[in-house]
């Protein structure tokens, strides 16, 4: 099993393409190299100063609320579409202009999701592909935002550098890469507060115990993709259109919300 879709395992593009553009407006050449050597870029300001203040005011102060909101849907919820401040967050005109680079002039995003990881936990992360998770070809960026600083101690993300070039592998029931440590050495991201971290769909990653002793670990991440590219499931169906056209109108366009 590819995906958690099996019966689109065969209609699914899940190679990985590497990103060809030799005119990018906000990354640099070598950065874009970087991108398609190891599956995601060293972590670059999006928020900073006034901006990230504000960031980190809002998740502290809203915290709360998304995770009713999440227990009130009982399953993954994609927050920018229910929340005026996190769809401005995932159509920052810094973060869009640096998917222009990677993924072409047309961006949706189609999901979101925050993760607070508290201090002292003991369990917790396992190597997937997100592209594995998703009814669509093996396209998709995500970047994941440090809310506050994250490092090997409080549950950064683990990635495997390179593991993107083969495709999606062959994952257990619940998603999780097969052993992973046939696919290279695993390495620590630290991400300073406000950075950003732009990764391939099919980069192998983990997400650790937040070990410290008490420090939170808050990170945001959302995924794009080009609006050319089709998703195959009812489920992935509404994005925000952060970016461009969709030609095709592959995707219903989620509006922005009024909360
Ligand atoms: O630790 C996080 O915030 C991200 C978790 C993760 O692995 C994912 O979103 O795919």
């Amino acid at each position: 099993m590819l995906t958690r879709y099996p019966h689109l395992d065969h209609v699914l593009d899940l190679s990985f393409h590497p990103v060809d553009n030799d005119e990018p407006a906000s990354f640099t050449r070598e950065q874009i190299d970087q991108y398609n050597e190891r599956g995601f870029t060293d972590p670059v300001p999006l928020f900073i100063d006034d901006e990230l203040n504000a960031l980190q005011a809002f998740f502290r102060e809203h915290e709360g609320r998304m995770q009713r909101m999440m227990e009130e849907a009982g399953s993954f919820i994609s927050l920018h579409h229910l929340l005026t401040p996190v769809h401005d967050i995932v159509a920052h005109p810094r973060t869009v202009s640096r998917l222009r680079d990677l993924i072409g002039p047309n961006v949706v995003c189609f999901i979101s999701q925050f993760i607070n990881k508290p201090p002292r936990q003991t369990e917790g992360g396992s190597f997937h592909q997100d592209a594995s998770f998703n009814a669509t070809d093996a396209r998709s960026v995500i970047v994941w935002l440090a809310i506050e600083h994250a490092d090997a101690e409080n549950g950064c993300m683990w990635f495997i550098p390179g593991s993107h070039r083969g495709g999606a592998v062959e994952c257990d029931e619940t998603h999780f890469v097969i052993e992973p440590s046939r696919y290279g050495q695993a390495v620590p991201c630290e991400v300073p507060a406000g950075h950003g971290v732009f990764m391939s769909d099919l980069l192998m990653h983990s997400s650790p115990p937040n070990r410290s002793k008490d420090r939170h670990r808050p990170g945001f991440t959302a995924t794009y993709i080009s609006a050319e590219v089709q998703p195959h499931e009812q489920a992935n169906r509404w994005a925000v259109q952060c970016r461009g056209a969709d030609p095709n109108g592959h995707w219903k366009p989620q509006p922005r919300p009024k909360g």
